[in-house]
């Protein structure tokens, strides 16, 4: 890999880290009341997932953190702002965590898991009928791919030969439950083989692993041949939500992964390739650390919505009001 694109990549990675680590630390210190689903130790997945996408590309993301928006072109003051409420947010402070923006191809983040799988087909087929050459990213967890609506969105995918890509990211848990506990397979990949779609299963935690597994697949579903899925193996360091209170994740589990932090293994890389030296690696981190609670700051004094607000942006375009 380049090095600029490494480091590029490990800088969003940091970003995406530092974004969730100061919500947590905003959380418990009261200073706000949004809960989250922390992505910590899944970075190199969503950065690795977004990392080979035009802006033009299509994202149906996840509810988990903000890995693939950061990956994708947000901001930490696009985030903050949207989380915080304010006017100045991507949605005008209506989203919240649901983060969306219209300029970078993100059109929506559904709270009913799966239910995008379907919409995800069809802005595809939208592509292919337009001849727009944009590539569908539709990013999901493997508990959500227990959803009904998999299999039909995979299967017209693979009939109608549509520029998207499945990805997977397999973090062993839905919400308090080890994936063994409602997977028959130690692999979620090998379901696009029942509708001959090519796949294949990635070290989540290696992004270059990652990053390289979707440029291929990218690739692939962008040259016409059809969609293509990937999954991405890794293990979610966080629990499942903000207020959970644990007991469920055993420790060698938490122990073992721990050392395999992505964060950590792409600092090893850049160290040992000589892009990064410890002194510049110290100083990117104040650098991407100073940007997100600038970003707070900008987001705490951000403008409130008005009365007003509540209704506009909602029914005007359907015209039920
Ligand atoms: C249809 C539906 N059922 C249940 C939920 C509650 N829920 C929120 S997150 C979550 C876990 C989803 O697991 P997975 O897709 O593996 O993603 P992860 O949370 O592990 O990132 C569940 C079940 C939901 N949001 N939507």
């Amino acid at each position: 890999m380049e090095k600029e694109t490494l480091l590029n990549l490990y800088r969003k990675m940091l970003m995406v880290r530092f974004i969730e680590k100061t919500h947590e630390r905003l959380l418990m210190e009261g200073k706000i009341q949004l809960m989250s689903h922390f992505g910590t130790g899944q970075e190199a997945v969503a950065i690795g997932v977004t990392g080979p996408l035009r802006k033009e590309d299509i994202l149906f993301g996840t509810h988990r953190g903000v890995g693939e928006y950061i990956g994708k072109g947000m901001s930490a003051a696009d985030i903050w702002h949207e989380y915080m409420g304010k006017r100045t947010g991507l949605s005008k402070g209506k989203g919240t965590l649901h983060l969306t923006d219209k300029n970078l191809n993100i059109p929506f983040v559904v709270s009913s898991l799966g239910s995008d799988f379907s919409i995800s087909v069809g802005a595809a087929l939208a592509s292919k009928m337009k001849k727009t050459d944009q590539v569908t990213m539709d990013f999901f967890g493997e508990g959500t791919c227990n959803q009904a609506d998999f299999h039909p969105a995979i299967n017209m995918a693979a009939v109608w030969k549509l520029p998207i890509v499945f990805a997977v990211c397999t973090n062993h848990f839905c919400e308090m439950s080890y994936y063994t506990e409602y997977y028959p397979t130690e692999d979620v990949a090998i379901r696009a083989k029942g509708y001959a779609v090519p796949f294949e299963i990635v070290d989540g935690n290696d992004i270059e692993a990652a990053y390289d597994a979707t440029e291929r697949a990218v690739n692939h579903a962008r040259s016409g041949k059809g969609p293509y899925l990937v999954e991405y193996k890794t293990f979610r360091m966080s629990l499942h939500f903000s207020g959970d209170p644990g007991g469920y994740v055993k420790q060698e589990d938490f122990d073992y992964w721990a050392q395999r932090d992505p964060i950590d293994l792409c600092q090893k890389k850049l160290f040992e390739r000589k892009i990064l030296s410890p002194e510049e690696d110290k100083k990117l981190r104040a650098e991407v650390q100073a940007e997100v609670d600038a970003a707070v700051e900008s987001a705490l004094k951000g403008p409130d919505p008005t009365p007003e607000d509540f209704i506009s942006d909602i029914y005007e375009q359907t015209g039920v009001l």
